[in-house]
């Protein structure tokens, strides 16, 4: 038997491929290669910059979706269907919309995969997939599993290991996928496998990619102790209210934390209440004590901000871009704020009938990545798409890469940071041209034989968890 797993791409340029040269290892491709058994041949696609053989024989195919990349995924799904092979779909949007994608596929996983995977594996084998798979609860994540990382060599990507300490958060941000993926839980993995999995990897640098590292506080402070004699650097994501703990602060720069990703968001109290971003109202003063601690502690700061909530106005928008170079963050994400389906702003916005795009844009042939897909409140959709872009662009502008390396505790701190701030300064500022409007998927024709108003499944949101 061969299993295929496949990490689909976004899309592509108007008029040519895009290739995306920031591509890291897709992580739960590595966890359900880890969990197939040894008899089973596995083959698995990086649909982001290599080309998917359909005719390579296979009996199963596996395809992890995003929102992003749905589009792409049901186009991978029928051709493979063509050939008469199965095929899987799991990830964050099946479990947030079951119902459209089951559509393209012949079975579904939701929520994490660990407790259904092999049955999922046994019952294809069998001939006899069932239509969903669900992990009724999640205790302790990934338990007993080491993802197989032979599986993403040789395909180019930046050299970093990921790894998962935790999965999900208790906050309720109301824009997140995360959030309403997990139901505002946290869940941690036995930390005595994490350091098991780091050991078993050949790199001294990993990527922490939980939805928010510090989730359970004396677990994570338990795992940074032993972290600290494996003389590691890591970097990961979480919420900025890490900087209120000293304790917290002291042992991640002892383990060697370089730095994280950070949502700040907003940088004003009314739209961080409009989100409901809780962490972020701690001690608000603009952010002022928090950011002083982590510069301090030599964390080269990723801030990501959202842009486009009910209090945003072209002048708050440009305060945040100033708000960013003039605290001279590493790295910034002006993401604009997206209705993801069944988290409570896109129940809020389709309830407020402000959804664009037929209320489905990650399945519209006419969304452009990084556009906005709803009506804001004090702008038109294109003027916010605009400001966006203008954001990427300021932000990443050479004056502005030349401003922000000024930080001898953060971006000149030694050569090393240096090295990393420029490369990735120089990666990033060449992404945001190369990555603004990309059309959703590959296929034109696609979408004139599959989304037809007549026989495009109807939304009518989830009964999600
Ligand atoms: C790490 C990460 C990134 C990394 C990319 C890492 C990489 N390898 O390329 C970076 C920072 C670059 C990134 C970028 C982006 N990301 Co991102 N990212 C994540 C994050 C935090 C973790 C993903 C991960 O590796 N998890 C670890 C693995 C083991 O878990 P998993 O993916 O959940 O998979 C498990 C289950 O879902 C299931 N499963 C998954 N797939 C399949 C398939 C099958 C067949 C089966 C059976 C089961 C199954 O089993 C797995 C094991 O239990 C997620 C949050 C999250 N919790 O998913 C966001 C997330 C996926 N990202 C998100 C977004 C929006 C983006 C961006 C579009 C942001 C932007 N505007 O630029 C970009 C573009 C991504 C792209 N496709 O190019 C959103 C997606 C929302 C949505 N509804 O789809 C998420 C959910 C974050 C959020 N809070 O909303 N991202
Ligand atoms: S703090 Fe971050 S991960 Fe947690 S709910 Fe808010 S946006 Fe999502």
């Amino acid at each position: 038997m061969r299993i295929t797993l496949i990490k689909p791409r976004i899309g592509r340029k108007e008029f040519g491929p895009y290739i995306d040269e920031g591509r890291m290892e897709p992580l739960q491709m590595g966890v359900l290669a880890g969990m197939i058994p040894e008899d089973i041949d596995v083959s698995f696609y990086d649909d982001r910059m290599e080309e998917v053989n359909f005719d390579e024989p296979t009996d199963l195919v596996a395809v992890t979706v995003e929102s992003f990349t749905a589009r792409r995924a049901y186009e991978i799904g029928k051709e493979y269907k063509k050939r008469g092979v199965p095929v899987v779909m799991g990830g964050t949007h099946p479990t947030l919309i079951p119902e459209e994608v089951a559509h393209y596929a012949d079975s579904i996983c939701l929520w994490d995969a660990e407790a259904v995977w092999s049955t999922m594996i046994e019952d294809a084998r069998r001939g006899r997939l069932k239509p969903v798979y669900k992990q009724e609860k999640i205790d302790v994540p990934q338990e007993g599993i080491f993802p197989r990382r032979d599986i993403f060599r040789g395909k180019g990507y930046i050299p970093v290991s990921l790894i998962q300490f935790s999965r999900g958060c208790r906050y309720k941000c109301n824009f997140c996928a995360t959030s309403a993926y997990f139901n505002q839980q946290h869940y941690c993995r036995s930390f005595h496998e994490v350091l098991r999995e780091i050991e078993e990897q050949d790199r001294k640098l990993l990527f922490f990619v939980d939805d928010n590292f510090i989730g359970s506080l004396k677990q994570v402070k338990a795992f940074l102790r032993e972290l600290i004699p494996m003389k590691i650097n890591w970097v990961g994501q979480m919420s900025i209210d890490a900087a209120n703990d000293p304790e917290l602060v002291d042992l991640m720069q002892k383990s060697g934390c370089l730095g994280f990703v950070v949502g700040f968001e907003a940088i004003y109290a009314d739209s961080l209440q409009w989100m409901n971003k809780y962490p972020n109202l701690k001690n608000f003063k603009q952010y002022e004590p928090q950011i002083k601690v982590l510069h301090d502690h030599g964390f080269q700061l990723w801030a990501a901000f959202t842009l486009g909530h009910d209090y945003d106005t072209v002048q708050t928008i440009e305060d945040t871009i100033s708000f960013a170079i003039k605290n001279k963050f590493t790295f910034a994400a002006y993401n604009i704020l997206m209705p993801y389906p069944n988290t409570p702003l896109y129940r809020q916005l389709e309830e407020e009938d402000r959804l664009l795009y037929d209320k489905t844009w990650w399945l519209h042939p006419d969304y452009r990545f990084n556009h906005a897909a709803f009506k804001p409140k004090h702008m038109t959709a294109d003027k916010l798409t605009e400001l966006g872009y203008r954001a990427r662009t300021e932000f990443n502008s050479f004056g502005s890469i030349c401003r922000r390396v000024f930080n001898l505790k953060t971006n000149m701190r030694s050569l090393f940071r240096l090295s990393l701030y420029l490369r990735y300064n120089v990666l990033f500022r060449r992404e945001v041209h190369n990555k603004q409007g990309l059309r959703l998927g590959l296929f034109d024709r696609f979408y004139k034989k599959h989304f037809t108003r007549r026989t495009a499944p109807a939304y009518k949101g989830t009964g999600n968890g």
